[in-house]
């Protein structure tokens, strides 16, 4: 398989369920500019990461991939408990995530995409992480009592952590949300986690 990532962006997940279901990967970095490339649209005219190719099938949209690696290797159970309310536990949490807080922070990423005078991006940051708040505390009252998203180590958790590694980068405070920190801390000391992270980053050099 081959995921195309940015270091640090959505792919990160990808690329750490790659590691917990230690299925055999080659990670290909990527710019901004080449993923609005000709030769990247016609793979994903989104232009966007992740992406993944595996023995000729493209597949795009995040939830799409991670499902896809989590089935390669069904013994990693890391798509719920096997039961289709597990398995749909695990899917509202990845839908949550993609769909609802992730876009909470495309106005910081991108505000030039929203507003035609950037002049107005500070407004647009502020509310956006009024939003981002609101979601952090949500997140936060759903692992009270757990280690994980949904009780047990799913495709949910490594978006999860991307999520909030981007609000430690947007200096988004967490000081408040003991359960999210005690989340971070564990997906920080996991080996897998640690292993995407390095090969990301090595790649940076
Ligand atoms: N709907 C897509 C969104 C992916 C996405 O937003 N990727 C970002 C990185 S986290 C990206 O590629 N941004 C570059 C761009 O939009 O030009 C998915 O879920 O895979």
């Amino acid at each position: 398989m081959k995921l195309y990532y940015f270091p640090g962006a959505c792919s990160l997940a990808d690329h750490i369920a790659l590691q917990w279901t230690g299925i055999a990967h080659e990670a290909v970095r990527v710019s901004p500019e080449a993923i609005k490339s000709d030769e990247y649209l016609q793979m994903n005219p989104n232009g966007t990461v992740p992406m993944l190719l595996h023995d000729g099938f493209v597949l795009t949209e995040n939830i799409a991939i991670l499902g896809y690696i989590a089935e390669q290797r069904p013994e990693a159970a890391l798509l719920g408990d096997g039961t289709a309310r597990g398995r749909a536990d695990v899917m509202r949490w990845l839908s949550y995530l993609n769909s609802d807080v992730h876009m909470a922070f495309k106005p910081i990423f991108t505000p030039w995409r929203f507003l035609p005078d950037e002049a107005q991006a500070d407004a647009l940051h502020e509310q956006a992480r009024i939003m981002i708040g609101v979601h952090l505390q949500r997140l936060d009252n759903q692992l009270e009592g757990k280690d994980w998203l949904v009780g047990t180590r799913s495709i949910a958790d490594p978006y999860l952590f991307v999520i909030l590694r981007w609000a430690i980068r947007k200096n988004i405070p967490l000081d408040d949300f003991r359960n999210l920190l005690n989340f971070l801390e564990r997906m920080f000391t996991d080996e897998g986690v640690f292993a995407a992270i390095v090969s990301e980053e090595d790649e940076l050099e």
